[in-house]
């Protein structure tokens, strides 16, 4: 583990901490919560690696005022954490449910009682089963629906929120959730999976003019990104990465941005009606970066029916997710960003980073997570670096304030500052806990 000193970090820099409602919240049918995907895909045989469901996580729900405790005491100036739509809409349309409002309502105040930043994220992939029942996110209504909900949202927190974060990683949503069928809703389109990607990109424009609307801002949404590593020279190696680069990196930026959809990725131009981009391009105040890990490419077999091919990277320590640990992606990215988008690029703040490693108590009680704390001082130090070169990075979140429950993997993922025993629900800060308290400067 390296003892040298972390550089500073600009004054004002937002340090925090990122969950998400159905991976800590638990109480899956409290106070007039309706289904989620998430709940219907859980409780489907063989979707989870434990097969495991979120209906009680971390229960957060009901012991919020002890995590935000631990927030306080990480000194910490932001918590990122995401409202459940179900809470708010238990059938994804119509007046909000204020009893399920309330409990966010009460977790804000905790929050600014402790000095410490409410950061919401009104999307974080477990949507109404009812609206998965019409359609989903491919059906353009959703778009609309989703306007809705976060003009709901809006009336009732948007006096203290302190930055909204409309959509988290859409790519994931559309990928794993709708091309691939491993997270809810489980659907295995492939690249006809692309009406999500529009959708939800539109959901997040009208989003966005809703808030404005409601004079609650800045936003932001939060993007999962993964920089290219070739892993071949040829010209088929190159146009693969470019290939993939579009896909994973420019179809959920390059239209909030303005560029409209990437020409390579051929989406069908039947979805995209008069207007649309310019409502998906309407300003954000902050662009929010997910990054875990680069992604190894080359070019695709004869045959095969994707463009590329992802291919291993090795000589790189790995978590307990098997991905490799590449803190110079992180500062390779944050630098390919302000590159590649110039004075349209907004702010970025770092809304996810962390990992997963099978902490545990020891014979004392104690988690020692060495591994996390040189993970986080890499990719700390790999922020620090892309400031230097002039990339304006406002905020760094880790993923995530306790282990909760990791989406197909159940609970077999520890991804927290913070252990958690699902058995009891003790807490445990880690040492790296103290660590990023030790990083962490308090404006
Ligand atoms: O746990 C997830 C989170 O919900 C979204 N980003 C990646 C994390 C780790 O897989």
């Amino acid at each position: 583990m390296t003892h040298r000193p972390m550089p500073e970090f600009p004054a004002g820099f937002r340090w925090g901490v990122s969950t998400s409602a159905y991976q800590i919240e638990g109480a899956a049918t409290a106070d007039g919560r309706g289904a989620s995907i998430w709940d219907t895909f859980a409780h489907s045989p063989g979707r989870i690696a434990d097969g495991s469901t979120g209906d009680e996580a971390c229960d957060h729900y009901h012991r919020y005022a002890e995590d935000v405790a631990l927030l306080a005491g990480l000194g910490v100036s932001a918590y990122r954490f995401s409202i459940a739509w179900p809470r708010v809409q238990p059938s994804g349309r119509g007046p909000a449910n204020q009893a399920g409002l309330d409990f966010y309502d009460r977790l804000v105040d905790e929050l600014l009682g402790h000095g410490v930043d409410p950061v919401a994220t009104l999307f974080h992939w477990d949507l109404p089963q009812a609206l998965e029942d019409t359609g989903g996110w491919l059906d353009r209504d959703i778009a609309a629906r989703f306007a809705e909900y976060a003009d709901l949202v809006a009336a009732r927190l948007g006096d203290r929120m302190k930055l909204w974060i409309t959509l988290n990683e859409p790519f994931i949503h559309m990928s794993l959730g709708h091309g691939m069928g491993v997270h809810a809703p489980g659907r295995m389109l492939l690249f006809d999976a692309f009406p999500v990607a529009h959708h939800q990109l539109l959901g997040h424009g009208l989003a966005v003019s809703a808030l404005r609307a409601r004079g609650s801002t800045p936003v932001a949404i939060a993007n999962n990104y993964s920089p290219v590593r070739l892993a071949g020279e040829t010209d088929a190696d190159r146009a693969a990465g470019a290939a993939y680069d579009a896909l994973h990196n420019r179809l959920f930026t390059d239209p909030l941005l303005g560029l409209g959809y990437p020409e390579e990725l051929g989406l069908d131009q039947a979805l995209i009606r008069d207007g649309d981009l310019d409502v998906i391009a309407a300003p954000i105040d902050v662009l929010g970066v997910n990054y875990y890990n680069p992604t190894g490419i080359r070019a695709a077999e004869e045959g095969s029916p994707l463009p590329f091919e992802i291919a291993p990277l090795d000589d790189y320590p790995r978590t307990a997710f098997d991905w490799p640990v590449v803190p110079d992606g992180l500062r390779d990215l944050l630098r390919q960003l302000r590159d590649r988008y110039g004075d349209a690029l907004p702010p970025i703040q770092v809304t996810e980073s962390g990992c997963a490693y099978d902490d545990g108590p020891d014979a004392d009680g104690r988690v020692d997570d060495p591994d996390r704390i040189a993970y986080l001082d890499g990719h700390l130090r790999a922020v620090r670096e892309a400031i230097d070169a002039g990339v304006h990075v406002t905020g760094y979140f880790v993923w995530s304030l306790l282990d909760n429950w990791e989406w197909a993997e159940g609970f077999t993922k520890r991804f927290g500052l913070v252990h958690v025993d699902f058995a009891t629900q003790r807490r445990t800060p880690k040492s790296s806990y103290a660590w990023f308290r030790d990083q962490v400067v308090r404006p």
